[in-house]
């Protein structure tokens, strides 16, 4: 019977070769998959905090506010911590102490403390997040302040990745998509996303 002979010299410097030659094709696109998977995770979760202020406005059947806070104000730093709060009377500020009309009646009442409902850490590193507004106001309808606004989300030397949100004339919310089948993702009236 014969046996199954070890690897010659020969043969264990090929296999090396050939084993660094695929780690060196598999790093980059290692690269790739990791920052691929940092820009799905954050999309997920804007678009999970949009709805949140959406839902929160139809179910609370008050202005629910989505801006940056800062000293309690809405701001245009989108890269940093974002906060979903009840806003009472609409003014893009976190309130302690506001009288609005809540019941319809023509007398208004309160005061009252407008609360946070949500809030989603900031960005890390060089990532970019844009948006052409201070902040998105959700009415208890449903309906957003501004129409056709994306959110365009960006990494530096991976324009190819970037990715957006539009919030629509009703509301609503659509994640970006390669439309023309270029390789990059485009808002739904065909811009590119490109955090410009
Ligand atoms: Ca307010
Ligand atoms: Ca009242
Ligand atoms: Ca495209």
């Amino acid at each position: 019977m014969k046996f199954a002979k070890g690897f010659t010299l020969i043969e264990l410097m090929v296999a090396v070769a050939i084993l660094g030659l695929m780690t060196m094709i598999a790093i980059p696109s290692m690269g790739d998959w990791v920052v691929k998977m940092r820009i799905d995770n954050e999309i997920s979760s804007l678009h999970r905090l949009v709805n949140n202020a959406r839902n929160s406005a139809i179910n609370l059947e008050q202005p629910v506010t989505l801006c940056p806070l800062k000293d309690n104000s809405c701001t245009n730093d989108w890269e940093g911590e974002l906060t979903v709060f009840l806003d009472l009377d609409n003014d893009g500020n976190l309130d302690n102490a506001v009288s609005v009309d809540i019941d319809n009646d023509g007398i208004a009442d309160g005061p009252f403390a407008e609360t946070v409902l949500r809030v989603k850490s900031g960005l890390t590193g060089d990532d970019e997040l844009t948006f052409a507004r201070d902040r998105v106001v959700y009415q208890p309808t449903g309906q957003a302040s501004i129409s056709n606004a994306t959110f365009e989300y960006c990494v530096p030397g991976h324009t190819d990745k970037n990715r957006g949100i539009t919030i629509s004339l009703r509301g609503r919310i659509y994640q970006s998509k390669d439309y023309d089948g270029d390789g990059k993702e485009e808002n739904r009236s065909g811009d590119v996303i490109d955090c410009s």
